[in-house]
């Protein structure tokens, strides 16, 4: 195996076990960050039916020191949706199955243990802007353009597409993007609210890194509500959403990390909250 590149922010290391047999993921570990890339560029990271698994086993295992992911994409484009070659005949039932195979894998990173933050670049099309919709922020290169061209070819999004996404971007412009196979670029996806960051050319990895970086240092009860409580309590009515906000407040507050940190910044050796 090639060594890995130094970055500026921390030594990159290659991971061992069961996370190191994932011939079609790179994954390397930098701190408390864990860096998952696919790696399949010769076929622009299409997603096939042992992408998908190996996904999901990934998220499945994250080594228990990991504290945030950074997903990126190896190659000219970060995914290029479902490998299109594996869209053999299925009958309805087997064609269910492998849709919720995707829901279950993209489930173990929305609603896994640590925040996710993925670095796009190229394209972002099909089930490739259904992975980025279930990680937790995304940060942009200029060459980014997402596309849904399901209607073009005949299908329907299957991969958690027409849930996450409206919530995103909204239903009236993921509606023509089906439709009309409109394509959006970095600058939209940050207008419309999916691009959380826009990066310049190559800086993607290390704008993301330094993200995964600050949310690593979270307490973990933090980031663990923000990934599980709050998109919960938006779907909920505001009554019960109050009500499930208290609770989580609670849980968080009284964590022993929570006490800690309150103190310190009492005793003036916490961060102030300036403008940066
Ligand atoms: C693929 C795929 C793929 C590339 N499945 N093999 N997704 C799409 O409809 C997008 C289809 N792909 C493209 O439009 C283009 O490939 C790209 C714009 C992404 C990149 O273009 P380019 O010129 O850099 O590469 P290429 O020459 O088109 O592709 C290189 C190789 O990757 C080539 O294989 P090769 O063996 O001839 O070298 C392509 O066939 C292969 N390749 N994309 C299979 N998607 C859960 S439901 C989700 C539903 C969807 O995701 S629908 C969207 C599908």
């Amino acid at each position: 195996m090639t060594q890995p590149p130094q970055t500026q922010q921390g030594q990159e290391l290659p991971v061992e076990g069961t996370l190191a047999g994932l011939d079609l993921l790179a994954i390397t570990t930098i701190g408390p960050v864990l860096h998952v890339r696919l790696n399949r560029p010769t076929k622009r990271n299409a997603i096939s039916d042992r992408l998908i698994a190996q996904l999901h086993t990934a998220f499945l295992n994250l080594p228990p020191d990991t504290r945030a992911v950074l997903l990126s994409g190896e190659g000219d484009h970060f995914c290029a949706g479902l490998d299109l070659s594996e869209l053999v005949a299925r009958d309805a039932r087997a064609a269910v199955a492998h849709s919720r195979g995707w829901h279950a894998a993209f489930d173990a990173i929305q609603f896994g243990s640590v925040p996710v933050i993925a670095v796009l670049h190229g394209a972002v099309i099909g089930g490739g802007l259904e992975l980025a919709s279930a990680c937790h922020l995304r940060v942009a290169e200029p060459s980014t353009y997402f596309g849904l061209p399901e209607g073009q070819r005949g299908i329907f999004v299957g991969g958690g597409g027409s849930v996450r996404i409206p919530r995103l971007i909204g239903t009236a412009r993921m509606t023509d993007m089906m439709l009309t196979g409109r394509i959006f670029d970095a600058a939209d996806g940050e207008r419309f609210g999916i691009v959380n960051y826009l990066a310049s050319t190559g800086e993607g990895v290390a704008k993301g890194l330094a993200l995964a970086q600050k949310v690593a240092a979270n307490a973990p009860m933090t980031s663990f509500a923000v990934m599980h409580a709050l998109p919960r309590i938006v779907e909920q009515s505001p009554s019960e959403g109050l009500f499930t906000e208290s609770l989580v407040s609670a849980l968080a507050s009284t964590t022993p990390e929570a006490q800690e940190r309150l103190q310190a910044f009492l005793q003036g050796k916490a961060a102030k909250v300036v403008k940066s």
